[in-house]
């Protein structure tokens, strides 16, 4: 018997390196299943309870070995719940394949049971979308949709009729009225030159050695060039500052970085942004540009992957082409050195006293408990390898200021789609690459709840992922927001008493611990990550802790004050909050 097109495909993708296949079966998708279980020695299957983790678990696999993602649905509904993952893959230029089933060729265009035109659905978020027809497409197509991921990092996907799945892989049956198949390439990554053109690279170096006070933004694109970025911040004597993607590009106690940018934050980055004369962005394309000097202010020089992202954010001098790595290092010689340093000086004094006040934040004598105190003790005991993912909302702050990136840590988190819940996703996609580090996942009880049934998928996959839940009963970030807007907090907090998530841990044979009081929560944890199997702390903190900005305006503070004289729920325990973080903070 000879091959079917499922098994044509699945071997395909065996041969450029796909190992993993995060998904969910359906009537739409059988033939492709049988492709995955004919090579179930070369690909994995891993089974999932929604097919949006499945879409976040293949990005999180993406971000953390730079390797293609691949998630599977079937057709319709399938196809349908992986789209908001295949968004956070295609916002954060993530290579991620999605196979989808399509109602049999027969029936196509008829209103069949569960027919969605996912190829029209997809328009939009795939780079490369395309039914497949007729065997004679593969491997060509195939090849083309993982060509395209890696060359433009995007999201491509392909969709199979149920007739074509389970077609004999050499089957040609049409006439041919004009030349015939894509050809078969080698499956072999290209990769796009990295080492940008001599003359850009020069007048990048000339604007650079002109400046006077100059900023470092880096971001995800320069995860891999730390050592480029370490030498060209002590060559120009200019601070580092990191995107929340880019965390991890330095690590956070080094002399040359003021940490992160925005509303999560420090106050050495905001001020160094109003005192600089020269801005060089590598590997960034922030996207909140009122955090940036006023377009004109300053001069600005960008070192994009892209070509076409490359000066898109900002009105940029020199927009410069290259890998941020191969880019710094052609770079570097061609820079002069800065002799004092002073500039830098200003902004280290300006971290320790950062550092400071965010030490007095993380308050281990609180009951409730402040959120900034959970996260120091997880930052304190986990691994100098340890990955943390996290969702959108308050966490995302508290991991900014208080997960420290310092030897191999890694973060990722949903960057420009901001998508609520892909935390806990991330670290089984990454666990599953990395099955022997730590993993944690710190997720917000709104992003947790969303798709909790994936903590299932742990305990089924036997993955030692650690859950850690910053458990506000609310949604946080919202609550906050609301109120940044000059409008009393409406319809974002849950009803109380606080859901217990360590339940669902325990009662299918996980560890899952509660924490309720201050007192436990360095016992919790420390039980936490020596469990050598899936493992839940959910822990009730204060929601009434606010994330404040670093440095808060003037505005922010009017609005603020105005939701409160509206009739702000809560605002005797915000209030007492907020008084007791600036005592700490001037106690320290
Ligand atoms: C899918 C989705 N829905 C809604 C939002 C808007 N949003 C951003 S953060 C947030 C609150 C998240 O709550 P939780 O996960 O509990 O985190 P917290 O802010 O409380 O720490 C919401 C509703 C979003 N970003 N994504
Ligand atoms: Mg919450």
């Amino acid at each position: 018997m000879g091959q079917i097109v499922s098994e044509a495909l699945i071997e395909r993708l065996a041969e450029w390196g796909v190992d993993t296949v995060f998904g969910i079966p359906g009537d739409g998708i059988n033939g492709i299943m049988e492709g995955l279980r004919r090579s179930q020695d070369k690909v994995k299957f891993v089974l999932v309870h929604h097919e949006e983790a499945a879409a976040f678990m293949a990005t999180g696999y993406a971000k953390a070995t730079g390797k293609l993602g691949v998630c599977l649905a079937t057709s319709g509904p399938g196809g349908i719940h992986l789209l908001n993952g295949l968004y956070d893959a295609k916002l954060d230029h993530m290579p991620v394949l999605a196979i989808t089933g399509m109602q049999e060729t027969s029936v196509l265009g008829t209103g069949y049971q569960q027919e969605v035109a996912l190829d029209k659905l997809y328009a939009d978020v795939a780079e490369y979308d395309q039914m497949i027809y007729n065997p004679a497409q593969l491997p060509g197509v195939v090849d083309i949709a993982v060509r395209t991921a890696y060359a433009r990092r995007s999201v491509v996907h392909l969709t199979f009729p149920n007739d074509i799945q389970v077609a004999d892989a050499d089957a040609d049956p049409w006439a041919h009225v004009a030349p015939a198949s894509p050809p078969r390439t080698s499956p072999i990554r290209l990769q796009a030159p990295g080492r940008p053109r001599e003359e850009d690279l020069q007048q990048l170096a000339d604007l650079l050695n002109d400046g006077k006070k100059i900023a470092i933004l880096a971001g995800a694109g320069a995860l891999h060039a730390r050592e480029e970025l370490l030498a060209l911040a002590e060559t120009l004597g200019a601070p580092i500052v990191k995107t929340l993607s880019g965390k991890a590009t330095v690590p956070d106690d080094s002399p040359y970085t003021t940490g992160g940018i925005g509303l999560l934050g420090t106050k050495p980055s905001e001020d160094l942004m109003d005192d600089i004369d020269t801005l060089f962005m590598v590997g960034t394309n922030f996207p909140y540009t009122a955090h940036l000097p006023e377009a004109g202010s300053v001069r600005v020089g960008q070192l994009e992957a892209d070509p076409a992202r490359a000066g898109a954010r900002t009105a940029t001098e020199v927009p410069v082409v290259g890998d941020a790595k191969e880019g710094l290092a052609a770079l570097l010689p061609l820079l002069k050195h800065r002799g004092d340093g002073k500039f830098l000086k200003k902004y280290q004094k300006g971290m320790a006293d950062w550092r400071k006040r965010m030490a007095a934040q993380a308050d281990a004598g609180r009951n409730p408990i402040s959120p900034q105190y959970v996260v120091s003790v997880l930052d304190e005991m986990a691994a100098d390898d340890a990955v943390m993912t996290c969702d959108s909302g308050t966490i995302a702050t508290w991991a900014a200021r208080h997960w420290g990136i310092r030897g191999g840590r890694e973060f990722f988190l949903s960057g420009n789609l901001a998508t609520m819940a892909p935390g806990m996703p991330y670290a089984i996609g990454i666990q599953h690459a990395f099955p022997g580090r730590q993993v944690i996942g710190y997720v917000g009880d709104g992003g947790f709840a969303m798709l909790m049934a994936e903590f299932l998928t742990a305990i089924q996959h036997k993955l030692p992922v650690k859950i850690v839940i910053n458990n506000n009963n609310s949604l946080g970030q919202i609550l906050w927001e609301q109120m940044v807007l000059g409008y009393p907090e409406h319809g974002v907090r849950y009803p109380q008493p606080f859901v217990n998530y360590a339940a669902l841990a325990e009662a299918n044979g996980a560890l899952g611990i509660k924490v309720e009081q201050a007192a436990d929560v360095r016992g919790a944890v420390q039980q936490l990550l020596a469990h050598s199997g899936p493992a839940l702390l959910d822990v009730n903190v204060n929601p009434d802790e606010p994330p404040l900005p670093g440095k808060i305006e003037y505005d922010q503070a009017k609005k603020f004050t105005e939701a409160f004289l509206k009739g702000q729920p809560h605002k005797a325990t915000i209030a007492t909050t907020l008084f007791k973080d600036k005592i700490n903070e001037l106690k320290a």
